[in-house]
């Protein structure tokens, strides 16, 4: 399966991956399902992450947010990133879409970098949109200059995704030979519509994750691994 997808990969120019939580898990960030370690078992992520759970009790959800903010500070990009990266040497492009919020392609030297659902290193004030790249602690109800209340800036459940960021997948999904599926359950939309965008537009899909998902279904290569593990297999096959 891996000479598969090496010889697969051996014809592409453009590469772009879609990333999920099981990315980052490697580096010790829990997946979305279950980062509910604690007070937060009887909650889902989906009660959580929406803009009428912060508006009903803005300090739980806060809470929330800056455990795993504190979180943040201490976990780093796995070998998994840093292949990734270091493919833009391989590739005429390589794009990462990402669903993550913890910026680990950045640190680990992405270039193209398409985050759909923002980032937990950021706060919006809910009253003058004023954005502010900061993993400090911010108390239990931080309050922007203006006096209005800060959020976290990330894209909650029933919200919009960054317009331009959408596009830009788009785009990115279209444009590319390979479309790489990593660490992702496939569930939340529009995220997971875009390996069918991918399959429409003639690139081949590999999914990496131990699980299969809905998207196994339409996938070329699906590799039952750990991402870290697989991507390094790929990386020596090339
Ligand atoms: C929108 C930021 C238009 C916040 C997040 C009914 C049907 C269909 C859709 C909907 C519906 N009702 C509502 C919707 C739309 C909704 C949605 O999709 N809901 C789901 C629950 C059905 N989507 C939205 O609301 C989006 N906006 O649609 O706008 C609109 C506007 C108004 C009204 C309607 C529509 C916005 C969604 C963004 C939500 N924000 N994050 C925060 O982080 O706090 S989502 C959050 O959860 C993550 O960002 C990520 O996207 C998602 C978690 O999913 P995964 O990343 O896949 O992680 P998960 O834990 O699920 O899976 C991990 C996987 O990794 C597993 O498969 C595991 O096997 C694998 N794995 C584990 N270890 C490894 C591994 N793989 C490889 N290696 C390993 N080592
Ligand atoms: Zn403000």
């Amino acid at each position: 399966m891996i000479e598969r997808v090496v010889d697969i990969l051996r014809s592409a120019r453009i590469v772009t991956v879609s990333s999920g939580a099981g990315m980052s898990a490697e580096s010790g960030v829990e997946t979305f399902r279950d980062a509910q370690t604690g007070v937060w078992t009887k909650f889902r992520p989906e009660d959580l992450a929406t803009p009428e759970a912060f508006a009903r009790d803005p300090r739980f959800v806060w809470d929330w947010y800056r455990a795993r903010r504190a979180k943040l500070g201490e976990v780093r990009p796995h070998r998994g990133h840093e292949i990734l990266a270091a493919w833009q040497q391989r590739f005429e492009r390589v794009a990462i879409i990402t669903q993550n919020v913890d910026g680990l392609h950045h640190r680990a030297g992405s270039g193209e970098v398409i985050e759909l659902h923002g980032r937990l290193d950021v706060v919006r004030c809910t009253g003058c949109g004023h954005e502010r790249q900061t993993l400090e602690d911010l108390g239990p109800d931080p309050r922007c200059d203006c006096g209005q209340r800060l959020r976290p800036g990330v894209v909650w459940f029933g919200e919009m995704l960054p317009p331009d960021a959408f596009e830009a997948a788009q785009e990115a999904t279209e444009a590319c030979d390979v479309f790489f599926v990593i660490g992702t359950s496939g569930v939340v939309q529009p995220a997971a519509s875009l390996a069918d965008f991918a399959r429409a537009g003639g690139a081949r899909v590999i999914e990496i994750n131990p699980d299969p998902t809905p998207i196994t279904a339409i996938a070329d290569v699906h590799l039952p691994m750990r991402c870290g593990e697989a991507l390094a297999a790929i990386d020596q096959g090339l």
